[in-house]
């Protein structure tokens, strides 16, 4: 048996897993880890499923790897990758391979990128998406960098990537940061949809008063039909776990503070940056601050009147009113994500295909759902398509949903439950479908108080006036 070809440092559970799967695909792996144990004891454990060789260091890594080498990093993403990159280098030659695996921010993909492009060495940043069940038995894939390096190891990632009807969830995406962008409006997207999930759940729970029990046969209800998705089918099983602890609910000891490892933040910085309005992304981004802010809550609640105001109407019809608000609002959510894509790609010039990027995060990642299909069709018939919303299926999907929508909302605002995914979505529907805006009175006042001027609906040309 030869070298291996390909080879993997950074040996904690997302790196073991794709380690894993790359051997028990029947591909040799060299493999690595900083601290020297993690890779002894690895290949102890799983030396079984394949041929992995055990490097003790870096240079060992690049010695065990035949030329041309691919080398994939599982590290933490922002100084260690460097670390990794700096310490790797002297034992790369030419057409060499590095990829990076982790969730690093696309700036640095593209820094990175071009600093090796000087030398000779390609380099793919690739976004991984599935967890550790993802990563061991196909996660979502989504590199970036020169297409040649991309060819050069699709082989494999195709091989390890989830595969739905037959196609791998694993695409080229474009050049240098292209497919850590992806990955962070991926992660963007995932925001919004747990927020809404939640939001529904309070909804059942506060405004309803439903039990788990009632509130986990909702979930379970609606994945069969169009709301279908991991992340539904998860908060399901959610509903139907049990606190060892206390013999209560499981979901009721968790403390209500969100984690966040800041890839919805930078999905929220891009757009505000590129002027593209993610109001659902940013409102859950919002929303896990607000949730952070256990202790000011707490004595908030004891001091700040809301509304008695309870929810009126039968609770098997509000259920599915709130099904349809969450079904509408996640349309706007994605739709949104997608148009960032599209003002990310005008503005790096990296030819995103938005049917393509719909096709591979229909398996192996956190936001797969069976609704993707729709969205992949919506872009396989119109490549150009203005806004997700625009396409016919979803403009009657979301028309039909938005009476039960607003419904929601109303009844969300008078009991005073917060919804602010659920109305932010709204008010971007409602704003987008909007011919007159009323900017114009947001333009009068700028050029009152600071002369900025404005243009006028029925003729051309740059206006300041004397007002009033
Ligand atoms: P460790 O096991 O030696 O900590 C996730 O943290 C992975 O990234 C682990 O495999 C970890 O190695 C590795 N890692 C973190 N910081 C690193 C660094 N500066 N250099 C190399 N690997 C690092």
């Amino acid at each position: 048996m030869g070298k291996p070809t390909f080879g993997l440092t950074g040996l904690a559970v997302m790196g073991q897993n794709l380690a894993r799967n790359v051997a028990r695909k029947g591909i040799p792996i060299a493999v690595h880890n900083r601290t020297v144990e993690t890779t002894h004891r690895f290949v102890e454990e799983f030396g079984h499923e394949g041929v992995f060789v055990a490097c003790d260091d870096l240079a060992a890594l690049a010695a065990a790897v035949q030329a041309p080498r691919s080398i994939m990093m599982m590290v933490k993403a922002g100084a260690a990758v460097d670390g990794v990159i700096e310490g790797i280098r002297p034992y790369l030659s030419k057409g060499d391979l590095l990829i990076d695996g982790g969730n690093s921010f696309f700036e640095d993909t593209e820094r990175r990128a071009k600093a090796l492009a000087a030398e000779g060495i390609l380099y793919i940043g690739t976004g991984v998406s599935g967890g550790e069940e993802g990563a061991l038995n196909g996660p979502a894939i989504m590199p970036g960098g020169q297409r040649e390096a991309y060819e050069r190891v699709a082989p494999i990632l195709t091989r390890i990537s989830a595969q739905v009807d037959g196609e791998p969830c694993c695409t080229y995406i474009g050049e240098g940061g292209a497919g850590h962008y992806v990955k962070m409006v991926h992660n963007g997207i995932e925001y919004a949809d747990m927020q809404l999930i939640s939001e529904a759940y309070d909804l059942m729970k506060s405004a309803l008063g439903l039990s788990n029990e009632e509130i986990g046969a909702a979930f379970t209800q609606w994945n069969e039909g169009d709301l279908d998705s991991y992340l539904i089918e998860i908060t399901a099983q959610i509903f139907r776990t049990r606190d060892t602890l206390t013999d209560g609910w499981l979901v009721d000891a968790v403390l209500d503070r969100a984690g966040q490892k800041g890839t919805g933040k930078w999905t929220s910085d891009s757009a505000l940056e590129l002027g593209s309005p993610v109001t659902a992304i940013t409102e859950a981004v919002f929303a896990r601050y607000l949730s952070a802010m256990k202790d000011d809550r707490t004595r908030a609640s004891a001091i700040l009147p809301g509304p008695s105001g309870k929810w009126q109407g039968d609770k098997r019809t509000l259920v599915a009113a709130i099904r349809d608000a969450l079904y509408a609002s996640k349309v706007v959510a994605y739709a949104q994500g997608f148009d960032l894509l599209k003002m990310a790609d005008a503005r790096y010039g990296w030819n995103l295909k938005p049917a393509e990027i719909a096709t591979l995060w229909r398996g192996g990642c956190i936001i797969r759902a069976r609704f993707l299909n729709r969205i992949r069709d919506a872009y396989l018939e119109t490549p150009d398509l203005q806004n997700l919303l625009m396409a016919p299926y979803f403009t009657d999907a979301v028309g039909r949903a938005q009476e039960n929508w607003r419904l929601v909302v109303t009844q969300a605002v008078q009991a005073g439950t917060p919804i602010p995914a659920f109305a932010s979505a709204l008010a971007y529907y409602d704003g987008y479908r909007r011919q007159r805006l009323p900017a114009n009175l947001i333009q009068a006042q700028r050029d009152l108080f600071g002369a900025h001027t404005y243009e006028r609906v029925d003729r051309a040309g740059t206006y300041h006036s004397q007002w009033g």
